[in-house]
């Protein structure tokens, strides 16, 4: 047991840094050897072993089933696969040894609660094996690569990679001889990539005549509580914690920065990401079917942005948050439009809410400039494809003696101003921190990454942290990563995320924390409450008030709506991107972005920001139109919107929104109509150009009044966790350290104060080169 011990251990370390891999293993060794051939993922965490063969690609006689294999450590009393990226509307099978033989049953849940029996799978035993230290089970499973469950079809398409789960209890279910028993939440879940293409067998019609039998190991264990507990003590694989001098918790937009510019000052830095791989070189293979076999994912594929929001399972967006924000490596930058801008000065300025010491960043904007350069052509052929929307809207703004400038040439110019979108892409691929910064920072032996570990929360004495709790509960025995002596932590979890772990940590306004002290799972993690610091948490957030204008003209070509992209693209266009990465899908969906400065009836300024892109999200008109026609002004206020709303957490501790932030100043809401009222002013000068939605029922004021909320969301959240100068109205310092400790810091959208002038993810990006210059500028750090 010893050395299974030291072997479990390597490779914990080996697996939980790098990308989760499966490979192939062939069960021919041992007491209940089937000699099937699987592909396998272990898993480092508690030691088991879970595999799965497939038919042939192609068979026709076996359809919609495969076998599986879970080989698992007597201590795990039971445990389940999950045919995809979580335990949410997809196929669970769970199991568990009693008598010598295997429970087993197909389950579904609805939601990230008990999952209850799923109707429609066979599940037939091929073999069993019971020792002293595993149980193993070898099941043929029909009907199971498809589903319909939580009124959505699922399914494993196993000719391309796949996202599957793993789930493991030391506690018994509730009556072991009922196969849909109710237990306890499992003491662990992780995801992983598994290398389904890998996973066929020509043997497979002899894999199924095994037949069900059962073979039992002549040191088959009791099935006595005394003997499996005695088992049970020796098995269980704890990871020893090794102390870090920077913990960086998300991999997202900001927390790929911060972590690689830590590890290239040399620092030891730890970066903890809670989902997986997105773009192919993070280690992503969710690739679209017309590019089998390229190293194009639905990340890399800019023009595969719009098929975000039609996934039947959209496993990026972070599922506890109620608005989109993306959970998986690159965060909001593996998913996102990729619209890019360097940042004008007004964005730092201190009218806009940051401290001295931020302003006009001009060596930050040339470390990014240097790192990830913008793009007016994603195609790497150099031309412009899909240009009607630009070349109609370009009329309307001429009309107006709009200028058409290079955005990013110009980033100060941002009045009366027009131009192509600049993007983050290069190669015809979404490039993002994911192909720059974090490249460099896993390139170095100090960075240290786990991905699929969600954090919890903190572990602090008083305002200093020394530990940061996570879900990888092997580790140490209880999932906490520590410290050294002089060890930071630095949350880069998003506006919404790092909120969380705040009101985890006994950190915010009492309400919020009250919330995690009323929750079951999560309260006794909180510190003392004479320890609990008060701060403006999730307060003074903004978002861009956004109102969607769609049109027709007949010289636009609506692009399908992108509808068809992922399964059915217009062939000609996919072809010539698997060729050559050029074409309509080597940008995203915008075609033409506009600026206009605003006064207000309050004497201050705003900035209008317009994006046109073919096609809409939604049209509502009395008018017949012509679909393959429609194209959309999403019109947003940005710089110097003064109203600001509320974010926090309900008591399963999902984030949300408390308080809108959109016009709660009356004046936003009017200076945003007098800006469409403006757009709208030179229609007449388009020949051809219809406005359907609104349509001519109804006015742009009612239009807006009656505007529903949710959907003037733009995705720019931030201001939860501000930066400022006193801890009354603000989170962080002006070095982004969290008042009131010593070793805490934040950099992510939520220290931004003031809305910036435009899409924010370069900005940000900014951020974080500004900020991590100041965090180890400060004494007192490792
Ligand atoms: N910004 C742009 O500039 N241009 C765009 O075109 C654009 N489009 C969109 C868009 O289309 C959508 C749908 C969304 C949601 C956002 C868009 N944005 C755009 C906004 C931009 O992407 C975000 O403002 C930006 O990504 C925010 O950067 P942050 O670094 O503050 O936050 P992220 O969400 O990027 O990263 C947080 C990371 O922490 C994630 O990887 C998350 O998985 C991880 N995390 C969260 N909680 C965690 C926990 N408890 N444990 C471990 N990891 C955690
Ligand atoms: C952004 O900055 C916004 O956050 C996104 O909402 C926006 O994308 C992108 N940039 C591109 O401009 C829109 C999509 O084009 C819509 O199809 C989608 O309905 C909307 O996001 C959802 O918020």
């Amino acid at each position: 047991m010893v050395t299974l011990k030291r072997v479990l251990l390597s490779l914990a370390s080996l697996a939980v840094s790098a990308t989760a891999q499966s490979s192939a293993t062939c069960d021919t060794t041992g007491a209940g050897a089937t000699g099937i051939c699987f592909q396998t993922y272990f898993d480092p965490v508690f030691g088991s072993w879970y595999s799965w063969v497939f038919p042939p690609l192609g068979d026709t006689t076996y359809t919609n089933e495969f076998i599986g294999q879970m080989t698992v450590p007597i201590a795990g009393k039971w445990a389940g696969v999950a045919l995809g990226a979580g335990m949410n509307s997809n196929l669970l099978i769970t199991a568990w040894p009693w008598n010598g033989s295997i429970v087993k049953s197909a389950r579904q849940a609805y939601n990230y609660v008990q999952p209850t029996q799923y109707v429609g799978p066979t599940i037939t035993t091929l073999a069993t094996t019971i020792n002293a230290t595993h149980w193993k089970w070898t099941y043929r499973c029909q009907n199971c690569t498809s589903w319909y469950i939580n009124g959505a079809t699922g399914g494993v398409d196993s000719s391309v990679y796949s996202v599957f789960g793993w789930a493991y209890s030391t506690t018994a279910v509730d009556t072991p001889t009922d196969p849909f028993s109710t237990m306890i939440q499992h003491d662990d879940a992780r995801l992983y990539g598994f290398d389904t293409t890998q996973a066929h067998s020509s043997s497979y019609g002899s894999y199924v005549n095994l037949g069900s039998t059962s073979t039992t190991s002549t040191t088959k264990v009791s099935t006595t509580t005394t003997s499996t507990t005695t088992t049970t003590t020796s098995a269980i694989v704890t990871v020893s914690p090794t102390p870090y001098d920077y913990v960086v918790v998300g991999a997202g937009n900001c927390g790929l920065v911060v972590a690689d510019r830590l590890t290239e000052a040399g620092k030891n830095v730890l970066l903890i990401e809670r989902g997986g791989p997105s773009t192919y070189n993070t280690g992503g293979r969710d690739i679209p079917p017309w590019l089998t076999g390229k190293p194009y994912t639905r990340f890399d594929v800019n023009g595969l942005f719009e098929a975000m929001f039609s996934s039947s399972n959209p496993y990026w967006w972070c599922n506890d948050i109620s608005v989109f924000a993306g959970c998986l490596i690159g965060g909001g930058a593996a998913i996102n439009g990729a619209l890019y801008w360097y940042p004008p000065d007004a964005d730092f300025a201190s009218d806009n809410g940051w401290p001295s010491g931020w302003q006009t960043p001009n060596d930050a904007y040339s470390r990014l400039k240097a790192r990830l350069p913008s793009t007016q052509t994603p195609s790497p052929d150099g031309k412009l494809y899909l240009t009607q929307v630009y070349d109609v809207v370009s009329k309307m703004l001429n009309a107006r003696n709009f200028q058409s400038i290079v955005i990013n040439d110009n980033p100060n110019s941002k009045n009366y101003v027009y131009g192509r979108p600049a993007f983050s892409a290069q190669g015809g691929t979404r490039y993002g921190p994911m192909a720059t910064y974090f490249q460099t920072a896993k390139a170095r032996s100090n960075l240290h990454f786990w991905q699929y570990t969600y954090v919890t929360g903190l572990v602090r004495t008083n305002g200093t942290i020394t530990g940061v709790r996570t879900n990888y509960t092997a580790y140490g025995g209880n999932g906490i990563v520590p410290l050294t002596t002089k060890g930071r932590v630095i949350l880069s979890a998003g506006a919404f995320g790092t909120a969380r772990i705040l009101y985890q940590s006994g950190i915010g306004p009492s309400d919020m924390i009250a919330l995690v002290a009323g929750n079951s799972q999560y309260a006794s993690n909180l510190p003392p409450s004479s320890a609990y610091i008060n701060l403006p948490v999730g307060n003074n957030v903004s978002d861009n008030p956004s109102i969607n204008l769609v049109f027709t003209h007949p010289s636009v070509d609506s692009y399908d709506n992108w509808a068809p992209i992922w399964s059915n693209p217009r062939a000609a266009d996919a072809a010539q991107y698997a060729a050559s990465q050029t074409g309509v899908f080597a940008g995203t969906s915008p075609r033409l972005n506009y600026w206009e400065a605003l006064g207000g009836s309050d004497g201050k300024t705003r900035y209008l920001q317009g994006t046109a892109r073919p096609g809409a999200a939604s049209v509502s008109t009395i008018y017949p139109y012509n679909a393959s026609q429609i194209f959309t002004i999403t019109v947003y206020l940005s710089h110097g919107i003064t109203s600001r709303g509320r974010i926090g957490i309900d008591n399963t501790l999902y984030g949300k929104v408390l308080t809108n932030p959109w016009f709660q100043d009356p004046v936003d809401k009017a200076v945003l109509l007098t800006g469409i009222n403006n757009l709208l002013s030179t229609m007449s000068s388009v020949s051809g150009l219809t406005m359907i939605t609104p349509d001519n029922t109804t006015t742009i004021t009612d239009y807006v009044n009656n505007y529903t909320p949710a959907t003037m969301n733009s995705n720019h959240w931030m201001g939860s966790t501000r930066i400022g100068t006193s801890s009354s109205s603000s989170v962080v310092d002006a070095n982004t350290k969290v008042w009131g400790t010593t070793n805490l810091f934040i950099v992510d959208a939520g220290i931004v104060p003031g809305q910036p002038m435009s899409n924010p993810h370069g900005m940000l990006m900014a951020v974080a080169e500004v900020a991590v210059p100041k965090i180890l500028a400060l004494t007192g750090g490792a």
